[in-house]
């Protein structure tokens, strides 16, 4: 546990809880006020939509994009684009906040010079989850990816290299933000079927952003 100072934290600590990653609790409470209002308005852009996999699935998590690349998936694959594929614009700016809770956070992880050009928004309603996987398309697997959670609790499934290792379960609650750099960069992950809460100020669900260097 190291203490930071930072503009982002108030009096909070850092976990490193695997190799390359660090857990940053709360880190990203200063974005939850205007979250409900900046969501709204990259949505009127790029609405969420429940992708489908190459193998045909319907994703239940719910995804749109902000920034100069977003990731999409259908029939032929999973990749970047730079515009969207529902509207075939350009994704939505990405908010200058965000931008710079993703930089601070990597820096403050020991990953300086982060620069995101991806902002993957994932929303997931109760019952939606995200199977095991791991995020290899990215063109530079150097960098790191910021991850900020808001809204209800979500159990995150973190295993190894290998799709059969054993995964723990750890908990991210509103406002964390954990920096998944190193080894954990291509480590399997996922997040179980989401369980119901509370309401919070943008419904009964779960939104998590992932900060990404795509191209
Ligand atoms: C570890 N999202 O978008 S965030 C994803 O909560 C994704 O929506 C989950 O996995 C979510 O790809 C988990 C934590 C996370 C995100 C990206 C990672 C962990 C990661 C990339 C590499 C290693
Ligand atoms: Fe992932």
């Amino acid at each position: 546990m190291v203490d930071l100072m930072l503009p982002f934290g108030e009096g909070i600590g850092a976990h490193a809880f695997a190799p390359g990653a660090v857990l940053l609790p709360g880190f990203a409470a200063p974005l939850a006020r205007a979250l409900p209002g900046t969501l709204a308005a990259i949505e009127q852009e790029a609405p969420f939509r429940h992708m489908e996999t190459p193998g045909g699935f319907r994703m239940s998590v719910a995804m749109t994009s902000c920034g100069t690349a977003g990731w999409t998936s259908d029939r032929s694959g999973y990749r970047y684009r730079r515009e969207d594929p529902v509207s075939g614009r350009p994704w939505p700016a990405m908010p200058e906040a965000w931008r710079a809770l993703a930089h601070e956070s990597a820096a403050a992880a020991g990953y300086a010079g982060f620069d995101a050009d991806a902002c993957l928004v994932n929303r997931y309603e109760v019952g939606a989850r995200m199977s095991l996987h791991q995020d290899r398309d990215e063109r530079d697997l150097s960098q790191p990816v910021v991850s900020a959670s808001f809204g209800l609790p979500a159990t995150f499934l973190f295993g190894g290299p290998k799709r059969g290792d054993p995964t723990v379960r750890i908990p991210l609650r509103d406002g964390d933000v954990v920096v998944w750099g190193g080894e954990s960069r291509l480590f399997f992950h996922g997040i179980a079927p989401l369980r119901a809460g509370g309401a919070t100020a943008f419904g009964p669900r779960r939104i998590n952003l992932t900060f990404r260097r795509a191209f």
